[in-house]
């Protein structure tokens, strides 16, 4: 007997009386655990970013970005990619936003390339780049989808001199937050900041693995990382100073997720803790309107500088916190000095085709959960999760990404099990609408739930896009 069985046959006899009321409330519960329903409401998404679909790089006045200078530096890209033409998303918008409606979704989390609308980071808008975004925007409107605007995604206008080692790159920020608002919140209620700050900051200046590829020493990175977030900060007070009175503001952030090693009190004290040291840099400092004790003495020296009025706006009140939700961060409590340890990976330790992306579905449980417990959590939206495939066309020109589903399935019951607890989960974007432009993995790795043929541009949906077309018209995961 299934458990659904198990709860129809209850009921059932429920009817007559023959069974306990606890039996039923059991039998009742399991069988609305079975099905998973959403909360009505939930926004159901997906999501790109501007340098990974747009193409058109050299079109209509857009100026030179740090991704374009990198992914046309010889060996910085798998097989020397770069996003000049990516999903050609500039001209084809419009048969994107068709993907998108016959998904059935009511939102679509999007960015803006910075340097479309300011060539150089600041000085004179460029009203043909600006153009294209009313274009878009209003496609989506046109068909009952709503955008969810992304203000930085990476792709940062190589005017600003210095990039994000200069505190000038923040105040500049802050000036085009102002502008967008300003232009778009008649049409965009929710803005998110930024994206991801260990991406652009740790991975671009101290590995060396993203744009701008430098590799400088740790000691300077504490000051690049404040920068991102003072960014963030200013586009925070921007946003709400231009925007109208329906404007909400968040951002979209990656935090490191940990997950305990067993459900029991101490495991999951740690995970707790663990996820408030481990994010000090960024989530943490925005939470708590400074840095904490723990990042300064590890910091020492080298502690950012910081100035008045910084951390007023680091630490603004905002409407939303979104999460980019990928991969777990395993941890247990010990005796040491902070009270836990991270769990290294075996070497068989399944991931999906990026070597980074571990599968581990409680991911999403324990994203949304470590977060609310450490903090008073407003709404929260998860803005990014997704995974890479290997995905061929078969014969007949089908996807038959069953590994995918398995993912979606499995991460999205996990976030089910978060909002049935009461977390305030309140939407879902999916990355991504279509593969595309991987950063250095380039066109190697597809996370989409549509197929690119980069030859022809022609989009194909994958058994993943049919399978997250009916989560979404039945508002559950089965
Ligand atoms: C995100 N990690 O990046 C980005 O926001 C997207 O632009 C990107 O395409 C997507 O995830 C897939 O990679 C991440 O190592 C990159 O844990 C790396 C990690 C997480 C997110």
């Amino acid at each position: 007997m299934t458990r659904r069985d198990f709860g129809k046959a209850a009921t059932t006899v429920a009817g007559t009386s023959l069974l306990p009321a606890g039996l039923v409330q059991f039998a009742r519960a399991a069988d609305h655990l079975s099905i998973r329903r959403f909360p009505k409401g939930f926004v159901w998404g997906c999501a790109t970013a501007s340098y990974q679909i747009e193409g058109g790089a050299n079109e209509d006045g857009r100026g030179e970005t740090n991704w374009d200078v990198y992914s046309h530096t010889p060996g910085k890209i798998h097989n020397n990619d770069n996003g000049d033409v990516a999903d050609d998303s500039y001209h084809l918008y419009k048969d994107d936003v068709q993907l998108l409606k016959n998904l059935g979704v009511g939102a679509y989390r999007m960015s803006l390339a910075w340097s479309r609308i300011f060539p150089t980071g600041k000085g004179q808008v460029n009203q043909k780049g600006v153009d294209y975004y009313d274009r878009v925007i209003d496609e989506l409107l046109k068909n009952g989808i709503e955008p969810y605007v992304t203000l930085f995604h990476w792709d940062l206008p190589t005017g600003l001199a210095g990039g994000w080692q200069s505190r000038d790159t923040s105040k500049a920020y802050g000036d085009y937050a102002a502008f967008v608002a300003k232009h778009f919140s008649d049409r965009v209620q929710n803005f998110m900041t930024i994206n991801e700050f260990i991406c652009f900051t740790d991975l671009g200046y101290l590995v060396g693995q993203k744009a701008p590829g430098m590799k400088l020493p740790p000691s300077e990175l504490f000051q690049i990382r404040h920068h991102g977030i003072l960014a963030h900060g200013l586009g925070v007070q921007a946003i709400r100073a231009n925007g109208n009175a329906k404007t909400k503001v968040g951002l979209a952030e990656n935090p490191n997720v940990f997950v305990p090693v067993m459900e029991t009190d101490e495991h999951v004290e740690a995970a707790k803790k663990a996820t408030r040291i481990g994010n000090a840099p960024f989530i943490t400092a925005l939470m708590e309107g400074k840095y904490i004790d723990e990042y300064l003495q590890t910091a020492g020296a080298h502690a950012p500088k910081v100035e008045a009025g910084d951390f007023k706006a680091i630490g603004s009140k905002l409407d939303f916190v979104g999460l980019n939700v990928y991969t777990p961060t395993y941890v247990r409590a010990d005796s040491s000095p902070l009270g836990f340890s991270v769990e290294h990976f075996q070497t068989n330790f399944p991931n999906m085709t990026s070597p980074w992306l571990r599968i581990g579905p409680e991911t999403a449980y324990w994203s949304v959960r470590n977060i609310c417990d450490n903090w008073k959590m407003p709404t929260l939206y998860v803005t990014e999760n997704g995974c890479s495939a290997d995905d061929v066309l078969t014969s007949d020109g089908r996807i038959e990404d069953t590994e995918r589903v398995m993912y979606l399935r499995n991460y999205l019951m996990n976030f089910h099990r978060a909002i049935s607890e009461g977390y305030p989960l309140k939407g879902y974007f999916l990355w991504s609408l279509m593969d595309n432009f991987e950063w250095e993995d380039g066109y190697n790795k597809r996370f989409g739930i549509h197929y690119v043929d980069y030859k022809t541009m022609k989009r194909t949906p994958k058994l993943s896009a049919e399978w997250y077309k009916q989560v979404i018209a039945h508002n559950a995961v089965e």
